[in-house]
């Protein structure tokens, strides 16, 4: 295919509640939306690096500069065979996964649309819904916690993750597991710990935990693995973990048991792909994170989750559990079995909305061949 044009877009949603980690408070999300167009169709990705550099490295602004500066000058014009011709010609750029998975998602989509097929056919997906749950971000007090948990389990998820950070981890979760003695629950600690501090989280151990998500710092593997040994609970990890090779790295140490799979953290849908296949082959079970993604992220992220591997249910929830309005036409609604619904539509199977797009729309730039 012919990369005519990429248009950038850096969007700013306001979220319906804010959204508290151990890394940050946030009532706004930013992202980039990223517009191919291709041979009379129009692709789209999301590159779900926020404003801060809380959670990674990247921020929507490095992601621009990245793309803007790097990657795209030596694309717009010529053809891109595949998502994996793709990532050979974005392997000279060092790191910065999410602006790589952003392009990579847009090409994907163009695939789909060029071949008549969803995104799940292209992956391999199978199930037409998937299991999800919902992450509860950091709350004032404990009682407002289990408020929240209870809004959501009335709104019908069956699994629940909450945040934990240092002096909000074992009595809020204690707390929780005492009043829902049977729901499937998880903690995400996003790195707050250290390895000579983690002894705290111990009592965790006897809370019948799905499994307890990055306690330590980003770039530890080793640490984790000291760490794995001290528990009966699975580690997940999903900040750690940057491409298919850290996977493996992590499961041969035995830094985890289960692995967070995002497509924007390790570089593309394509290595997502590979992280699963890996994990599948080896035992080891996987699910999908979330970044509060906007509907083109979430409908990547449905196609991801439906592939055979993910046994445990992912952080993709509701539309209306992040967003008033979307950018999208499609919202996505929860089913009465804690379920989504996979999109069926060739590509990503979803379309932009103009005015809202234009409404959150902080800044954005056409580039093209002088020529087009
Ligand atoms: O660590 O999983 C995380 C959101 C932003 C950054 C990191 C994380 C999260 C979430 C939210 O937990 C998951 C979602 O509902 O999209
Ligand atoms: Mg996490």
């Amino acid at each position: 295919m012919i990369i005519d044009t990429v248009t950038l877009y850096h969007v700013r949603m306001p979220l319906r509640n804010p959204f508290e980690t151990s890394f940050g408070r946030i009532d706004t999300r930013d992202c980039l939306l990223i517009e191919i167009q291709s041979e009379g169709l129009t692709g789209y990705g999301e590159c779900v690096a926020d404003r801060d550099p809380g959670y990674s490295y990247e921020t929507a602004q490095t992601a621009w500069h990245i793309l803007s500066d790097f990657i795209l000058p030596g694309l717009i014009g010529s053809a891109v065979a595949d998502p994996a011709d793709l990532q050979l010609r974005m392997a000279g750029v060092r790191g910065h996964q999410m602006a790589k998975a952003g392009l990579e998602m847009a090409v994907w989509d163009l695939l789909g649309k060029r071949q008549g097929l969803s995104l799940q056919k292209l992956l391999g997906g199978v199930q037409p819904r998937v299991d999800v749950g919902v992450s509860v971000g950091l709350q004032e007090t404990p009682e407002a916690l289990l408020q929240v948990v209870e809004g959501y389990l009335d709104q019908g998820y069956r699994r629940i993750k909450i945040k934990i950070k240092p002096g909000r981890d074992v009595n809020d979760t204690r707390i929780v597991r005492q009043h829902y003695p049977e729901l499937r629950l998880q903690v995400d600690a996003n790195s707050a710990y250290r390895l000579e501090t983690a002894s705290s989280l111990l009592p965790l151990d006897d809370l019948n935990l799905l499994l307890i998500e990055q306690p330590l710092a980003e770039d530890d593997l080793w640490d984790h693995s000291q760490l794995q040994r001290q528990f009966k609970t699975p580690l997940c990890l999903d900040e750690s973990i940057l491409s298919a090779r850290h996977a493996r790295q992590a499961i041969e140490m035995g830094a985890c048991r289960i692995i967070n799979i995002k497509t924007g953290r390790v570089g593309g849908l394509r290595e997502a792909l590979l992280i699963h296949n890996l994990c599948q082959s080896l035992n080891i079970p996987v699910w999908c994170g979330g970044m509060l993604e906007t509907g083109v992220g979430r409908a990547a992220n449905l196609a991801v989750a439906s592939l055979p591997g993910f046994t445990l249910p992912g952080d993709i929830s509701a539309t209306e559990r992040y967003y008033q309005q979307d950018i999208t036409e499609e919202r996505f609604d929860l089913n009465e079995d804690s379920t989504i619904d996979v999109p069926q539509a060739p590509g990503l199977g979803v379309q932009i909305e103009p005015q809202a797009l234009k409404r959150f729309t902080l800044r954005s730039e056409k580039f093209s061949t002088r020529a087009a």
